[in-house]
């Protein structure tokens, strides 16, 4: 009860109403496809949680996007929320330490949480020449990822680059870029998209600390409840061609039909992925909401079965 109460003191000296945190567990909950009983015990993850599992987070080849928009997502202080579930004890982007500091505590938090850490991975990897094209601190990518994702209990891709290849792999692909499971041969949590919804990362993690278990994932180890259906299926640019009203508007059934994105190029119909129901940026809005097409970022090769973008499949 203290630890609760402590919480919401916290977050009330952020300026956020108890209100709004309930606000965000709710739209969570709906997110991670669980019914809305499940709420005050999603609450309950941030607010009391039983275990903060330690997370080690790499950063291989890729733009840092995903940090950011997790960083930065939803509510200025989804950021602490993140930090209240998981004990994170090692991220490039926020940590004070830098150069021998970093490298030190990489190895001192592998060492001390070995086994049990959850390893965030962002970023495709090099393989080509023993991994020359990609290094850190004198290490290549690929010797930081045998050193550390082996010992890892958990790996969760986030980004179309560390859970696909991502725009590193795209051809001529010098460096011979791979995915992480495909770099190490091993299974991995993939969250794709360039970048991922933030959400779909709370959700993962707060599904496991919730049922004790990874959510249900579908053949390319991308979760069910945020990665099951096309845009497509969920457009709702979709509804103009098929709605008599939107046609009205129009004019015509083809103007109505102009609305949607198809022949700009859109990829929706074969991208699966829950953009227009999470939204980004506090659910302002989403890459066809705001009149762009949707570039398939969340399946595997995109970036070369994709380009040119603009072109109708
Ligand atoms: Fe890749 Fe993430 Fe795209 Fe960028 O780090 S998924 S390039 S948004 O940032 O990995
Ligand atoms: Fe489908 Fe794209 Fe058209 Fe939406 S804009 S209905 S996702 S093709
Ligand atoms: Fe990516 Fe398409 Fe969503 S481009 S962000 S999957 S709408």
């Amino acid at each position: 009860m203290d630890q609760e109460k402590a919480f919401f003191k916290r977050l009330e000296g952020k300026g956020v109403s108890r209100r709004d945190f309930m606000k965000y567990c709710t739209f969570l909950t709906a997110t991670m496809g669980l019914s809305s009983s499940f709420v005050p015990k999603v609450a309950e993850v941030f607010a009391a949680p039983a275990q903060r599992p330690p997370v080690i987070w790499l950063h291989f080849a890729e733009c840092t996007g995903c940090t950011e928009a997790t960083l930065r997502s939803m509510y200025p202080w989804i950021d602490e929320l993140v930090l209240e579930i998981l004990d994170i004890e090692y991220l490039e982007t926020i940590m004070a330490a830098a150069g021998h500091q970093a490298e030190e505590q990489l190895e001192q938090a592998v060492k001390k949480y070995n086994g049990k850490f959850i390893c965030v991975v962002e970023g495709a990897i090099a393989t080509k020449f023993n991994g020359a094209y990609g290094k850190i601190g004198g290490r290549t990518f690929l010797e930081v990822a045998k050193d550390v994702i082996p010992k890892a209990a958990g790996v969760i891709c986030i980004g179309a680059c560390s859970s696909f290849g991502g725009v590193q792999a795209a051809a001529p692909n010098p460096g011979g870029y791979k995915s992480v499971g495909q770099a190490l041969g091993i299974q991995t949590v993939n969250l794709p998209g360039c970048p991922p919804n933030p959400i779909n990362l709370v959700g993962t993690i707060v599904n496991y600390l919730l049922l004790g278990k990874l959510p249900a994932l579908d053949a390319l180890g991308r979760p069910l409840f945020a990665y099951g259906t096309t845009i497509h299926d969920q457009c709702p640019r979709r509804s103009h061609f098929e709605n008599d009203e939107f046609v009205e508007e129009f004019g015509s059934e083809e103007a109505a039909a102009g609305y949607c994105l198809y022949k700009m190029g859109c990829r929706g119909p074969e991208t699966y992925n829950n953009c227009p129901i999470a939204k980004f940026n506090d659910g302002t809005s989403w890459p066809i909401e705001a009149g762009h097409p949707c570039i398939g970022c969340s399946e595997p090769d995109f970036w070369d079965k994709y380009t040119p973008f603009f072109e109708e499949l």
